[in-house]
């Protein structure tokens, strides 16, 4: 096995497992292409055991999700089908580490986009909108990491609930979004948080994932990275998202 690969287990088998690990930086020098190479290695694990590719996430898009993990750069990360919670579903604390949830706006594609695209290129390939929630998961301890650790763990993909689905001609630029946990407000944004709009996060994505070896087809799913800094989830809570103009989104945990 190589290294990568050996790598892609470790990352695999905590996610799996849902156990902490220390960061592979402690250990390996690691550089942000290593780091994609480990990540579709550790998906290719996860496919291997019968999960489905359904779309891909962008990470650290606003400001608050910087400061919050002390990086300064957008990434992406792969989705499956087995990531997924219906709306108004129940998770299991005990599938993940120490999860967090995060208002995002979701895209629904129809038509492949990839490269150097324009926002108006981007938003003729969107079919639908829709609010939604991420559930993000770092394996490593303490939820501390460097860019190319994150990277390698598939950006904290975790999780994600869609609400309703809107057209794309809706204008999701600005929306105001109130995030709940059992009833109170814990976090306050907008969808603007989202570099500024989500659709530049659209376009960023265009370009990151077709360079690492992704396909954005028809039917893929985005989301398009946290529109505040994310909330603990703890067993008991109940999750409410707010998104002015689309509905909301929400679930409850279990032990
Ligand atoms: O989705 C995100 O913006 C999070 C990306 C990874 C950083 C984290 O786990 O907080
Ligand atoms: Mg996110």
């Amino acid at each position: 096995m190589s290294n990568l690969a050996s790598l892609a287990e470790i990352v695999d088998t905590a996610a799996f497992t849902a156990r902490e690990i220390p960061q592979l930086s402690e250990t390996v020098a690691l550089d942000v292409a290593d780091a994609y190479a480990v990540q579709a290695l550790s998906v290719a694990r996860r496919h291997a055991r019968g999960e489905r590719l359904v779309g891909y996430k962008m990470g650290l898009t606003s400001r608050a999700k910087m400061q919050q993990v002390g990086v300064s750069e957008v990434i992406w990360g792969r989705l499956t089908d087995a990531m997924r919670v219906e709306e108004g579903g129940r998770v299991s604390m005990g599938r993940y580490v120490h999860p967090r949830v995060e208002p995002e706006i979701a895209f629904l594609m129809k038509a492949p986009l990839a490269g150097e695209v324009s926002a108006a290129e981007a938003l003729a390939a969107v079919g639908a909108v829709a609010p939604a929630l991420e559930i993000i998961d770092s394996r490593y301890k303490d939820f501390k990491f460097s860019l190319p650790d994150v990277i390698a763990d598939n950006s904290s993909s975790s999780g994600f609930v869609l609400g309703g689905w809107h057209p794309p001609a809706i204008d999701f630029g600005n929306l105001g979004i109130i995030l709940e946990a059992d009833g109170r407000p814990v976090q306050i944004g907008s969808s603007a948080a989202i570099l500024g709009h989500p659709l530049r996060s659209l376009v960023a994505a265009a370009r990151l994932v077709a360079a690492g070896g992704g396909h954005i087809e028809a039917g893929t799913i985005i989301l398009a990275g946290g529109a505040t800094a994310a909330h603990p989830l703890v067993a008991g809570m109940a999750v409410k998202c707010h998104f002015e103009g689309l509905g909301s989104v929400g679930f409850g945990v279990d032990a």
